[in-house]
């Protein structure tokens, strides 16, 4: 926006300011896009029983394959502008999208009356980051499309898996965090929870990993250059947002802020059905455009073409990339921005959709719960304050109560490193009210801490939702647990070790604010849709598909793992899996660690077992040894050096061992690049065993170790996150323990005596591995690792390495009992319905967001 323009801008802004406090009656312009949605009145006059189509006159869509046929054709031409003869495969690919998408919007419409007729507590999810996955398969399951579709497509002459191959996947997400919130809609869907997701439109998602060399080399991830079926632009429910500027008093002394940016917010949707129900919820992304008058004309016709659209390109940046998780990241204005961006855009929103039904704001929190999916979000907590306090004229302490009230806070890690702070002089220059605002709930709050514990000033320090020293900064955490009614963890040690240390202080002032609530995962989309065999046998073997909804029903298949037919079938079903993955011997067992790259997880320990493993081998020739395929998938942040180079040692060492024919028959190292959804859900199936190694006191949860036991992988892994609740459900039998647990651990770490090199010296085994790298053995790569490792080793891989290995050997000799080993790989799965995400928001319902379903009826 010019300077001219601002200036506009603010005196308007000052106007309405004035016109409010006399009248509160004046709606501020601003605040409203131009032409909101109007109340939806056949909604009303109709209520939740209606079906809305033939209220409105429409046909029904068909149902067979016939009328499936002639929809594709329908909106091949009406919406594509072409037919069958001439569609390119794009075409068809589309076509096929907009057609199942009409199934379910006719339900999304029905849905969204029911939920406007009940005027419920809603559930709001805000999310920087979600990871879908394809749309494609997902919605043709849940919309009971997917035969009628297959057949319709080949009576056109289309190849049903060519065109089904268009579907990419959005991925707007970094890993677990993401993968989570898309599992938690998808339940709140599937349980009838009204619920919005809110997150941001990326036009770049995470970066497509490739190797070069072995190295990881990022390529740009232009998801939707080809458009996205799956949207449903809003562009009437466009919002302003706005940045920098500085705040006035008027002459009541209340407080305005005179933006220096102003941006609009363009939201799209996506559909969330649930499954096995007619409630289809929504995704709402949020996209940035420049203001009406960020074209400067005068610069146009100056002939200076790329200055006059430099502000809006500026503006569109907001929403342009993903941040590739990165700490060294942090200090980036634009992500600020990006996260402000998020929450001021979807604030108005939600309070635009309550106004719809009610109108006194102490109602708010009775029909709002704002869930904040980590602290990207947090920055909804000042800015509710902002809204309620400086636009609609509350008092502080009705605005404080009723923002506390609505927010809940979900934290994700245990990593110092990753609790996010942001400079204040950053801070307050793009927010300078928030600035003001965070302040003054700062002074509040630290009140009531000196009152608490007095004279105790260092608490008082630690506390503060501003850190001092050694510079200025805002601790997003602190500020999020102090400004909601709910804080939970996400499996059970993660929620006690965030109450006993991360946020020890805050759990002894508001013991009752704290929660665990262990994740769950979509049985949906990693099991049925992911493993089609095994979902057959499952339902076959328990006599009906209603596990897919009630996963606990999977308790039933414990008798069958004595049965031994059914052992064969499994065995067989998993067979075909890894035959369907198409990596390593389906004969041998399929060892997988499958997650973002971290050195807290450890993919440096396996590394070490399988260099351990090619030495035993080279070592003892003519001795058979349980052949292993190792598989990994991930990606490191693209600053993440040291990640980087396990990731390149991996790719040496398997190099290595493939050229290696006195090795090669009993252990292959794959490593498939661009780990995503989409590859998650053929390596999954096809794992024979699970490795969740993280170093105990590091891993919050994990939920890729929840979907491998639940395809009947069993699992080698440490005391931490939600291994020990697998554990403890699957059975100790049933899963190779090993390594320090948590206290253990933090012991040597902070006992300041741990030596890595003395576990060196005084393993055999260990010191030849290390010795391989550090000699150049793997194409002269890895030194920095193994340097790292023997230098200060952070994650204590080499004080775990022992038992790892010791482990390892039990896998082995399990291995070879197939019977058994088929038998635990069965109780895995009939053991690990508690995993499911159906129950994560069961939990959360009842325990934070009191919210109840509301059905949607025909
Ligand atoms: C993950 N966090 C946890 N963060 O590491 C994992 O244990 C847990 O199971 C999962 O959340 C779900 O609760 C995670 O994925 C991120 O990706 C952040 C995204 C933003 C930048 C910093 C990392």
């Amino acid at each position: 926006m010019h300077q001219a323009d601002l200036a506009i801008y603010a005196a308007e802004r000052r106007g309405i300011h004035d016109a409010r406090r006399h009248d509160p009656g004046v709606v501020e312009e601003s605040l409203q896009p131009a032409r909101n949605r109007q109340l939806p009145a056949i909604f009303l006059r109709k209520g939740a029983d209606m079906d809305v189509r033939n209220g409105m006159g429409l046909r029904p869509l068909g149902t067979s394959a016939a009328e499936f046929e002639q929809d594709l054709l329908s909106n091949l031409y009406y919406r594509r502008g072409t037919t069958v003869e001439s569609a390119s495969t794009q075409d068809a690919y589309e076509t096929l999208a907009l057609t199942v998408r009409d199934r379910l919007a006719e339900r999304r419409v029905r849905t969204a009356a029911a939920q406007y007729a009940a005027n419920p507590r809603w559930v709001y999810y805000l999310s920087a980051e979600y990871l879908l996955g394809k749309q494609l398969e997902q919605n043709m399951l849940y919309s009971g499309t997917d035969r009628i579709a297959r057949i319709a497509l080949r009576q056109l002459g289309l190849d049903p898996d060519e065109v089904t191959a268009l579907d990419l996947e959005p991925g707007l997400g970094n890993g677990g965090l993401g993968r989570l919130a898309a599992c938690l809609l998808d339940a709140m869907a599937t349980l009838d929870i009204p619920a919005v997701g809110y997150g941001i439109r990326y036009d770049f998602g995470i970066f497509k990993q490739d190797f070069q060399d072995g190295r990881q080399i990022e390529r740009p991830d232009d998801w939707a250059f080809q458009g996205n079926p799956w949207e449903f632009p809003a562009p009437d429910d466009q919002q302003t947002v706005f940045f920098y500027g500085h705040t006035e008093k008027d002459a009541a002394g209340r407080t305005l802020w005179i933006p220096g940016e102003v941006v609009f917010a363009e939201p799209s949707h996506m559909l969330v059905p649930g499954h096995g129900t007619d409630t289809v919820n929504i995704v709402r992304l949020w996209r940035a455009r420049g203001s009406h008058s960020s074209f400067d004309l005068s610069r146009f016709s100056a002939g200076q073409y790329a200055e006059a659209v430099d502000e809006a390109v500026h503006a569109e940046n907001i929403s342009k990339v993903l941040y590739p998780d990165d700490s060294t990241e942090s200090g980036r204005e634009l992500r600020l921005k990006q996260q402000y961006f998020l929450v001021s855009s979807s604030l108005r929103d939600i309070i635009r959709r309550f106004r719809l039904r009610n109108s006194d704001w102490t109602d708010f929190p009775k029909k709002t719960v704002i869930q904040l999916n980590d602290t990207h979000p947090t920055l909804a907590i000042p800015e509710l304050m902002r809204l309620l306090v400086d636009e609609e004229g509350l008092s502080w302490d009705l605005a404080w109560a009723i923002t506390k009230q609505t927010f809940a806070y979900t934290c994700h890690t245990l990593l110092p490193e990753a609790l996010e702070t942001w400079p204040v002089h950053m801070f307050e220059r793009l927010l300078p009210r928030h600035i003001e605002i965070v302040y003054a709930i700062n002074e509040i709050f630290l009140t009531e801490v000196r009152n608490r514990f007095p004279a105790d000033l260092d608490r008082v320090r630690r506390m503060s939702i501003i850190q001092e020293e050694p510079e200025r900064r805002v601790r997003m955490a602190n500020l999020a647990v102090v400004g909601t009614q709910a804080v939970n963890g996400v499996a059970e040690l993660h929620s006690r070790l965030l109450a006993d240390i991360t946020l020890r202080d805050f759990a002894e002032l508001w013991p009752e604010k704290f929660h665990n609530v262990t994740n769950g995962i979509s049985p949906r989309r990693f099991v049925k849709m992911a493993n089609p065999a095994l979902s057959d046998l499952i339902t076959e073997g328990l006599g009906g598909d209603a596990w897919i909804t009630d996963l606990d029903r999977l308790a039933g298949l414990e008798p069958l793992a004595e049965d031994a037919s059914f052992r064969l079938r499994w065995r067989e079903v998993k067979q075909a899996n890894k035959v369907r993955l198409g990596l390593g011997d389906p004969a041998s067992l399929t060892d997988v660690m499958i997650k973002r790259f971290h050195e807290y997880k450890r993919q440096q320990l396996k590394l070490l077992h399988i260099i351990t493993q090619y030495h035993r081998i080279k070592q003892n020739p003519g001795q058979t040894f349980v052949p292993r395929t190792v598989l990994f998938a991930g990606k490191a942040a693209p600053a993440y050096h040291a990640a980087k180079h396990i990731i390149r040692l991996i790719n040496a060492v398997a190099a290595t061992i493939d050229a290696d024919p006195a090795v090669s028959p009993y252990l292959k190292v794959v490593f498939p690049a661009n780990y995503n959804v989409t590859l998650s859900s053929l390596i999954i199936p096809a794992a024979d065993l699970s490795e969740q190694i993280s170093l105990a006191g590091k891993e919050a949860s994990g939920t890729g170790n929840m979907k491998l036991a639940l395809n009947g992988a069993l699992t080698v892994g440490t005391l931490d996150g939600a291994n020990i609740e697998i554990r403890d459900r699957v059975g100790a039998d049933n899963f190779f323990l090993f390594g320090l647990d948590t206290p253990a651990a933090l012991e040597l770490r902070n006992g300041g005596t741990y030596s890595p090199r003395a576990y060196y010296e005084q393993d055999g085994e260990l010191r030849r591995a290390l010795d391989a790298i550090l000699d150049g053995k793997f194409a002269g790569v890895g030194r920095e690792v193994a340097d790292s490792l023997l230098g200060w080793d952070e994650y204590l891989t080499l004080a775990d390495y022992r038992t790892y290995v010791d482990a390892q050997d039990d896998v082995d000799a399990a291995w070879q009992d197939t019977e058994s080993w088929t038998r635990r790989s069965i109780l895995n799965t009939a053991r690990s319905g508690f995993f499911s995400a159906d129950r994560t928001v069961r939990d959360y319902a009842s325990e934070i967001w009191h919210v109840t379903p509301v059905k949607v009826t025909r």
